[in-house]
């Protein structure tokens, strides 16, 4: 058995000094019909999904750490769907739709806030660009408005409107239906759901290789903990995809980044939407408890580090007092990172592999958590039927190859 940094450290926090020999590397006795690689709210609720709607539940989802401790308890939480793009707002709204009935649909308190989300436009750029994306939004079926920097102001009244400032409000783009979630609570709601439906979860137990059969299909993963065999994988490792999929012989359009958020000390209720601002690059809301929700833009380096640079922190402060001048005197209680993955048009890929069996969901960058129900529900669809849904059929691997990009690079306040 080969000792890992992260085996050692998954053998430290489950506390199994010996695990390895409770595990022996066998052909096991128990094949599930389905793995799913690892244990976001991507993952476990891919899972749900699957045992809920088509009734496969003899699953497991692998977890090199523990359930929930990826991005999706690391994220700011923001939720929208007024992207550009046709492919863009019909996968994004399909997961606020989803958002909207799933504290019900789990029996477990999401938290989602439809607060609004209000773009920030400091230039003709920014005024152009979002108005455009108003249309594009209203021709879809997807609300979005456009608001002067008075009514901007109405709306947030802790705003400064005045012109004589660096980055003057020009307006800003208002999505009513966004807003925020409790993170933690949808890898939890999801993963006892499916645990309910008979679906097992592997904690702390990092896959480091895929078994392929002579003729090619996957015949099951390797582990720490030994060989499990499966019918079908679907991989959902955000951060890491490209590792995972390596390990299939296949090379991902993806690069690592760490990705930082933070949060202040709290306050009563000073911000009641979430904002975000392309132009200072800034996004902000405020929880339920009070803290300020801060997040700042990728590392300018690959990493697969779950810390990131003190001075993208420090710029990302100098944005938020550029908008928020009450803010300065605000103190910051913790920071943390998260690894995401991106692709090179900012979309992500989710559908089927050219390995019978393999699946994948990854590429969502600093933007997969809002599509959190939207891209589990799609992922299930894609395993069970052994082809993508309309929705994410845009969505494959092919469009790396025939250049048709769904660019929308520049959709959130996230310099990357
Ligand atoms: P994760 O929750 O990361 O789950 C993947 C899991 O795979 C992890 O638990 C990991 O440990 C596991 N894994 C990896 N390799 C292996 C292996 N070899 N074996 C077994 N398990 C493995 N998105 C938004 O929409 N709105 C936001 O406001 C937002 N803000 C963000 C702020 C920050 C600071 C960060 C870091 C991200 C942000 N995102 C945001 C992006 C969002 O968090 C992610 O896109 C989303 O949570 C991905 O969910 P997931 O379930 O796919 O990934
Ligand atoms: O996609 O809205 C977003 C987002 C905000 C912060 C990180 N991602």
């Amino acid at each position: 058995m080969k000792f890992s940094a992260s085996s050692l450290f998954a053998n430290a926090l489950s506390g199994h000094k010996k695990w390895p020999e409770q595990f022996p590397n066998k052909e096991p006795k128990k094949r599930y019909d389905i793995v799913i690689v690892g244990a976001g709210g991507h993952g476990l609720g891919a899972a749900y999904y699957l045992a809920k709607k088509y009734g496969i539940s003899n699953i497991a989802v692998i977890e090199k750490c523990w359930l929930g401790g990826g991005n999706t308890a690391r994220n700011t939480t923001i939720i929208r769907s007024n992207y550009l793009f046709d492919e863009s707002t019909a996968i994004y709204d399909h997961a606020v739709d989803l958002w909207d009935g799933l504290s019900q649909e789990l029996n477990y308190n999401t938290m989602f806030s439809k607060r609004g989300v209000l773009m920030l436009a400091h230039n003709v750029h920014d005024v152009q660009s979002f108005q455009r994306h108003v249309h594009a939004n209203r021709l879809n079926g997807v609300d979005n408005k456009w608001l002067s920097p008075q009514e901007c102001k109405k709306f947030l009244p802790i705003l400064d409107i005045s012109q004589n400032r660096h980055y003057p409000v020009m307006g800003g783009a208002l999505q009513m239906r966004a807003g925020t979630a409790r993170h933690d609570s949808v890898a939890w709601g999801y993963a006892r759901a499916a645990s309910q439906l008979g679906v097992d979860i592997i904690q702390n137990c990092a896959v480091t290789g895929i078994r392929r059969s002579k003729d090619g299909a996957v015949k099951g993963v390797e582990t720490e903990k030994g060989f499990i065999a499966a019918g079908k994988i679907g991989v959902s490792a955000a951060g890491h995809s490209s590792t995972v999929m390596d390990m299939a012989g296949l090379r991902f359009p993806l690069e690592s980044y760490p990705l930082q958020a933070l949060v202040s000390e709290p306050v009563k209720p000073v911000l009641n939407c979430v904002v975000m601002s392309n132009a200072v690059h800034a996004y902000i809301s405020q929880s339920d408890k009070g803290e300020l929700v801060i997040g700042a833009g990728t590392d300018q380096y690959t990493s697969y580090s779950q810390r990131g640079a003190l001075h993208i922190l420090e710029h990302t402060l100098m944005s938020i007092c550029e908008i928020f001048p009450i803010f300065k005197r605000m103190r910051m209680l913790r920071s943390w990172g998260g690894i995401v993955d991106v692709t090179p048009d900012r979309s992500p890929i989710l559908g089927k592999t050219p390995i019978e069996g393999l699946y994948v969901n990854c590429g969502w960058g600093t933007g997969g958590f809002k599509a959190t129900p939207g891209a589990a529900d799609l992922f299930a669809y894609t395993i069970a039927h052994d082809e993508p849904h309309k929705i994410n059929a845009p969505y494959n691997l092919d469009r790396f190859v025939t250049g048709r990009l769904i660019d929308e690079a520049a959709a959130a306040a996230v310099a990357h």
